[in-house]
């Protein structure tokens, strides 16, 4: 899943979605999405009529309507063909002050319209240094559980960022992330077997051609959360190639 983030034009769109329908259609067994800025959803969706590239947002507002000034709704969203949205990303968590009741709601907000939500958890470099990982992203992945049960993470994607190692260069070894994915499915499966069993979970922070191959070796990473190099198209068909 490439995460677009504040970057791109209508040029840039076209041309990096017409490059990955080739990469994209060689690898069927692989689930492919972009999610470019909002204003660029209806360009990205003509785009990808008949293509095995799915769509998705960067975030979504917890309200269906109203007096909202500059948020954009879930159900908005299904009307563009999207069927991902980024919640809790740990940009919209650091810069936009958005809490773990809050991200929940959004969660919520994402299913009730029908979309699937990709829970966005991880630590900062001072939580890591002071082995609080675990615990950090137990206490994320618990508000999203208190509010919608743990039967909601069935239609969910969980992507694991630890927030030192994104648009940092720094990549954590596949060893690390592992550690990390096979606790967040332990942590799942203590309240639901099969739900863990069966959830996604990405890794995210400087995934790259290069490094795709050894984290997607792991037993628990399923995909990649992909930002930096999901602008170029060559990078990004390398990580659907490792997939
Ligand atoms: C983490 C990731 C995509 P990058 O934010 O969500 O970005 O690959 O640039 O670290």
């Amino acid at each position: 899943m490439g995460n677009w983030k504040l970057n791109g034009n209508k040029a840039m769109v076209a041309q990096l979605i017409t490059a990955l329908q080739a990469p994209a259609t060689q690898h069927p067994n692989v689930a492919v999405a972009v999610c470019p800025p909002v204003l660029f959803l209806g360009q990205a969706q003509a785009l990808l009529t008949d293509s095995p590239i799915a769509l998705g947002a960067q975030d979504v507002d917890i309200h269906d309507q109203g007096a909202f000034t500059g948020e954009n709704s879930a159900h908005m969203y299904t009307e563009f063909g999207v069927q991902y949205v980024l919640v809790g990303h740990s940009e919209r968590r650091t810069l936009h002050g958005e809490s773990d009741a809050m991200v929940a709601a959004k969660f919520r907000a994402a299913q009730d319209a029908g979309l699937t939500p990709v829970l966005c958890i991880g630590e900062t470099l001072a939580q890591f240094e002071a082995g609080e990982t675990q615990a950090v992203v137990e206490r994320q992945l618990h508000e999203v559980i208190a509010h919608c049960g743990i039967e909601s993470f069935a239609n969910a994607v969980i992507a694991y960022e630890p927030v030192w190692a994104i648009g940092t260069g720094k990549t954590a070894t596949p060893e690390i992330a592992q550690g990390v994915h096979a606790a967040i499915r332990a942590f799942l499966a203590n309240l639901d077997a099969k739900v863990a069993d069966g959830v996604q979970i990405l890794y995210g922070g400087s995934v790259k051609g290069s490094s795709a191959a050894g984290l997607f070796a792991m037993a628990d990473i399923d995909g990649a959360l992909v930002g930096g190099a999901a602008l170029q198209a060559d990078e990004f068909a390398a990580i659907i190639s490792a997939g």
